[in-house]
């Protein structure tokens, strides 16, 4: 046992975002004496932001709830675990035996992907609660370009990145890594890696409505009108035709669909785009070149170009563009990575597959097609308030926080308050959790084991690393995967008294059992005495294609293994993996699915809308000291100077007669805020600018250092109808808002 007070540096890897740093946290007894980023690190080398130090504040934070809240007459009142769930228990049984399983929704926020108790666990509750409400951050942010790559490859989770440190041409739209620290692509320093690739000659392009942070670190800047990258793109495409410039290299026989796509995107003419998108055409065509003629390119895209009307063609045309240049899965290009755990594209038999469908079912009152098993959280609200078979009538949320979140938070909170009955398992009493009936704490992150089961699909390189929990947890309060196990339990009939560790075992057993067949009890024997997520994760390492296959090769991966390395394994820079990743039917690249062809007419039809040039339209904007809804209460981030302001150009601020710091209201759909109006000549005109995740004042949370500076809810005049209708996926950017200066 250490002394009560013994100095040590404990290994976390940051469960912040997505760029998964390594971190050391040095600590005495009980208390964090400082983060600093792991310089031994194999993946992040010493990278970090401030967020990670306020990991600190965080587990100190006196508003973070340590134990369950259940709602008495109106007010919440601190209960034990048994209790909570009793409660739990004699609400939801019932109310599922009345109305049936569709009656319970789930969401699941955006921590639940950081988290290895959270994600599988997740889906563990899902199937037992066998609903079809089904709701994620998943669509305020990525589907778009989950369905694309699904489409194109096969599988959800088979997405490109970057191969930033071979590449030398580096086209990046709507994303701004120098702040969000990367997305959809795990790159840690993102600044140093973009900074290596132009002293050795390469060039960055940034499109984004903003001069932003990243396009400041470039070497060249295009702002583009929001919701224009569809334009763009596609006569970027018809320009590589038109001009012979389509190289397909090696991967050429494993395409399909290219001429499917030369016919498919003629009507974009680089004049009727550049009108649309604001970008000259001598411009797109300049890129359209540069892209063909850079040895090793990739094109790069992300959250502007999903939360737009046509979020999924946007994140194909991407996608088709590095494969008609020839950069698709080649070094310096689109790569894809092959993760050592989890990745449903290294397992089954490689080069073919099932692919993926969408619409099994489909919302009950708009018809919205399920998409990855979810439907679009802007119908959750209707689900909620629309009588009939079917309504939804109670909610588990977990680590999500849609109140703020997603579009129209009003009008969702008000139908929260309608719901018969509500769980949260959050560790703070926020915008969201405040509705609910039972709250159910998750421990402190520093209590907390980790392995990221998603981000080493998406790496710039490959990698296994797992921290330990820094500090023990404690033993009153349960891991957030046995809270959601016993709500399966719960939900499956078993009662809130079931043997949790059992239902692990079940579990785990039924896995094996479908995957390892005759073998199932020597794998069993194997994984013990670990259990829990522990189990899964030595089960996904040792199956997966590093791994040591249960003795098949002695020198494989194991959990122990990675246990063992204390600054993580690397497994080499990204190679190529075409055809053997994909899993589509046909076992091709599909260049030109259907549905996507099909959506590209209604661009085509849209190519003809040139907004008004007095239409102001408002994007989103991220913070290196924010992190969406929740990190707001952290004193370490909340001081400085406030962050949650609108940025306008100053020409269109003069016409409006807002000062700077002046305080704004912006209004969209019959809904306003306000927030104090900063003047920015980074800002394109006719464009402004409001960060999301604000919006703390409202009644019955417990954030006292967030509400001292609450800001204002972005997502509060956003419309919830408005989304790309493949994908689901919420319009956040780009919408029209009326701005003046506050009476
Ligand atoms: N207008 C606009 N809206 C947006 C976006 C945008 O760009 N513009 N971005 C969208 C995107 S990309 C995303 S991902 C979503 C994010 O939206 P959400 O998925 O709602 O996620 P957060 O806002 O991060 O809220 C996370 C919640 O998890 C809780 N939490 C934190 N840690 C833990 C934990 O360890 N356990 C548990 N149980 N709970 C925890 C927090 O208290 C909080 O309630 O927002 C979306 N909303
Ligand atoms: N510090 C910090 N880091 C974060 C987060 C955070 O809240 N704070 N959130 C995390 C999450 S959940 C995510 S999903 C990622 C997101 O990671 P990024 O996608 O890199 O995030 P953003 O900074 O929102 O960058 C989106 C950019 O798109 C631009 N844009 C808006 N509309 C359009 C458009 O129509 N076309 C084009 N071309 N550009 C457009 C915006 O101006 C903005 O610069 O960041 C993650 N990292
Ligand atoms: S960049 Fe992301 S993962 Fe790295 S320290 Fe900051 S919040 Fe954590
Ligand atoms: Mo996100």
């Amino acid at each position: 046992m250490d002394q009560p007070s013994a100095e040590r540096t404990a290994y976390r890897i940051c469960p912040l975002c997505e760029a998964c740093c390594g971190l050391d946290v040095q600590v005495a007894g009980d208390r964090v004496l400082a983060i600093r980023g792991r310089e031994t690190d194999v993946f992040s080398a010493g990278y970090l932001c401030p967020k990670a130090v306020a990991l600190k504040d965080l587990h100190e934070d006196p508003d973070r709830l340590r134990q369950p809240l259940v709602k008495r007459d109106g007010r919440f009142v601190e209960v034990g675990w048994d209790e909570a769930f009793a409660e739990i228990e004699s609400r939801l049984v019932p109310l599922i035996a009345a109305h049936g399983r569709d009656a319970v929704a789930v969401t699941v926020g955006n921590p639940s992907a950081h988290k290895m108790g959270l994600l599988p666990y997740f889906g563990r509750l899902a199937k037992a609660l066998g609903t079809k409400n089904i709701y994620s951050a998943s669509t305020l942010d990525q589907m778009p370009k989950q369905l694309s790559s699904g489409l194109m490859f096969g599988h959800w989770l088979s997405i490109p990145v970057p191969d930033i440190e071979r590449c030398d041409f580096l086209l990046i739209l709507g994303a701004n890594p120098a702040v969000s620290n990367g997305s959809l692509w795990t790159v840690p320093d993102y600044r140093g890696k973009a900074k290596a690739l132009r002293e050795r000659g390469g060039r960055i392009v940034v499109i984004d409505p903003r001069r932003t942070e990243t396009a400041r670190a470039a070497d060249a800047h295009h702002f583009i009108r929001p919701g224009g990258d569809v334009f763009l793109l596609a006569a970027m495409v018809r320009t590589l035709f038109e001009e012979g410039l389509v190289q397909l290299g090696r991967i050429e026989p494993h395409l399909a669909g290219v001429d499917a796509v030369r016919d498919a995107v003629a009507p974009f003419t680089l004049d009727a785009a550049a009108v649309r998108c604001g970008i000259p055409a001598e411009t797109i065509r300049a890129l359209a070149r540069e892209l063909a003629a850079a040895p090793r390119a990739c094109v790069y895209g992300r959250i502007g170009t999903c939360t737009q009307p046509f979020g999924t063609l946007a994140s194909w045309l991407i996608d088709v563009l590095n494969a008609l240049t020839g950069h698709l899965d080649e070094p310096g290009g689109a790569m894809f990575p092959r993760a050592a755990a989890f990745a449903a594209n290294t397992a089954g038999r490689p080069g073919s597959g099932r692919g993926i469908v969408t619409g099994r079912h489909a919302s009950r009152v708009s018809g919205a097609p399920e998409v990855f098993g979810e439907l679009p959280m802007g119908v959750l609200a209707e689900e909620i308030e629309t009588p009939g078979p079917g309504q939804v009538r109670a909610l588990i949320s977990v680590a999500s926080n849609p109140v703020l979140s997603a579009p129209n938070g009003p009008r969702l909170a008000r139908a929260l308050d309608a719901l018969d009955f509500m769980v949260s398992l959050d560790i703070y009493l926020n915008e969201t959790t405040r509705h609910a009936d039972v709250v159910l704490p998750g421990v402190s992150p520093l209590e907390d084991s980790h392995y990221d089961v998603a981000f080493p699909q998406l790496s710039f390189r490959n990698h296994a690393r797992y921290s330990a929990p820094v500090f023990e947890p404690s033993p009153q309060q349960p891991p957030e995967w046995q809270n959601l196990l016993r709500l399966a339990a719960i939900a499956q009939g078993h009662g809130a008294g079931a043997d949790v560790l059992a239902l692990d075992d079940q579990w785990l057993a039924d896995e094996v059992r479908k995957s390892a067949g005759d073998h199932a009890p020597q794998v069993i024997a194997a994984l013990a005495p670990r259990r829990g997520p522990e189990r899964l994760l030595d089960l996904a390492l040792r199956s997966g294609p590093y791994g040591d296959g249960f003795g098949m090769r002695h020198d494989g991966l194991t959990l122990d293994a990675v246990v063992a390395a204390p600054d993580g394994i690397d497994l080499g820079a990204l190679q190529p993996r075409i055809p053997e990743l994909l899993r589509t039917p046909s076992g091709h690249v599909e260049l030109a699915p259907e549905l996507l062809l099909g959506d590209l007419a209604r661009a085509a039809a849209a190519l003809a809308d040139v907004p008004r040039d007095d239409t102001l339209l408002i994007v989103g904007r991220r913070d290196v000291r924010s992190n969406n809804s929740w990190m707001h209460n952290l004193p370490v981030l909340a001081k400085g100077p406030a962050r949650c302001t609108l940025k306008i150009h100053p020409e269109d601020a003069a016409r409006l007669g807002l000062a700077d710091g002046a305080l704004a209201t912006i209004e969209a759909g019959g809904r306003s805020v306000q927030a104090p109006a900063q003047l920015d000549a980074d800002m394109m005109p006719g464009v402004v600018c409001l960060p999301h995740g604000w919006g703390h004042d409202l009644p019955g949370a417990q954030l006292a250092v967030a509400a001292e500076r609450p800001g204002a809810n972005l997502n509060a005049l956003l419309d919830e109808d408005s989304r790309d209708p493949l994908s689901g996926n919420a319009v956040l950017s780009g919408v029209a808002v009326a701005v003046r200066a506050a009476a």
